[in-house]
């Protein structure tokens, strides 16, 4: 009996199916039960996952092996006897974080934190603000100034522009990029402009039904005409800083990170509580802004709400 062995990427989850993309074509591929089971609480393929199966006379696969991944997309599952680690995309290049300038309000504490989960996993996140066309842009540019100030590459946008398509292709061609953002802020029709098939099929998406029950259990990357692919990170309510030590958390803002080993104590909180901190110094100087350190401290205490 022939058996051949293949690499390619994950591309496409349903019911148990695999579809990898191998040498231009996609294979169907079924896990091998080995793989299935070894570990019950988490996903051990997911969409992005670079794979080795064998491919098989009938042009199906058995998925043997899975690459080690350069960053995963996670969120818990609660709710169930065991917490489930679903991880909904891994190896991706970047995050684009949409918020609205308003309508709904941008909540700049949802934004930081998506930041601390993107820089705990290594993955370039891109802030894109849309509906400009509400608000005055030079106040709205202000409101936001301290994010590229600290490196995030943060783009204004109107889905509205006649270039809003070309623009937000320039910054995903070529790329594995997941698209994230509380509902109402424009994602469907900033997809909509980059290629009219990709709304309707992110929007075809859905993890609950109303009742909350897990149903349909599709995950899939699209491809993009020009090159690359992306992906739809629903749920948010559900992306905690769950794998994320508190005290670690400082090393996730770029601002405080430096900042850290300055203050007195080793183990420091930063906190009001503590003595000789160079991180609240650096609040009273002015070189760290308020309200991310407010981010930050909220984020550091438990305080759980988005
Ligand atoms: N004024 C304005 N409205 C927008 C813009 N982008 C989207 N919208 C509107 O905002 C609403 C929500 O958009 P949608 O794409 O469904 O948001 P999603 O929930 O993030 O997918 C719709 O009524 C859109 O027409 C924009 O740039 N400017
Ligand atoms: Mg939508
Ligand atoms: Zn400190």
């Amino acid at each position: 009996m022939s058996e051949m062995r293949r690499q390619g990427r994950v591309l496409r989850f349903q019911s148990d199916f695999f579809y990898v993309f191998s040498d231009g074509v996609l294979v169907s591929c079924k896990a091998r039960g080995k793989l299935k089971t070894r570990v019950r609480n988490t996903d051990i393929i997911a969409i992005g996952d670079f794979v080795t199966f064998e491919f098989l006379p009938d042009g199906s696969g058995i998925i043997t092996d899975v690459l080690p991944r350069t960053s995963e997309w996670v969120r818990m599952m609660t709710g169930m006897k065991i917490p489930y680690r679903q991880v909904l995309i891994a190896n991706l290049d970047q995050v684009l974080i949409v918020f609205a300038a308003a309508d709904p309000e941008p909540r700049l504490r949802m934004l930081d934190r998506f930041l601390v989960i993107c820089e705990r996993q290594h993955i370039h996140p891109v802030i894109v603000i849309n509906k400009m066309d509400l608000v005055d842009e030079t106040a709205t540019k202000a409101r936001f100034a301290i994010y590229p100030r600290l490196g995030y590459e943060t783009v204004f946008i109107s889905a509205n522009d006649p270039d809003a398509g070309e623009r937000l292709k320039s910054i995903i061609v070529g790329k594995i990029s997941g698209f994230l953002g509380p509902s109402g802020v424009g994602k469907s029709t900033l997809l909509n402009r980059i290629d009219e098939t990709l709304a309707l099929k992110t929007g075809e998406i859905s993890d609950f039904n109303k009742k909350g029950r897990h149903t349909t259990v599709v995950r899939e990357m699209f491809p993009l005409k020009e090159g690359g692919f992306i992906a739809d990170l629903p749920g948010i309510k559900t992306l905690g800083l769950w794998d994320i030590q508190p005290e670690e958390l400082d090393g996730y803002f770029p601002e405080i990170r430096p900042l850290v080993e300055k203050c007195f104590y080793s183990d420091c909180t930063h906190d009001e509580t503590e003595v000789d901190c160079a991180v609240r110094d650096a609040v009273s100087a002015g070189t760290v802004d308020p309200d991310r350190y407010q981010s930050y401290l909220r984020m550091r205490f438990g305080d759980e709400e988005l």
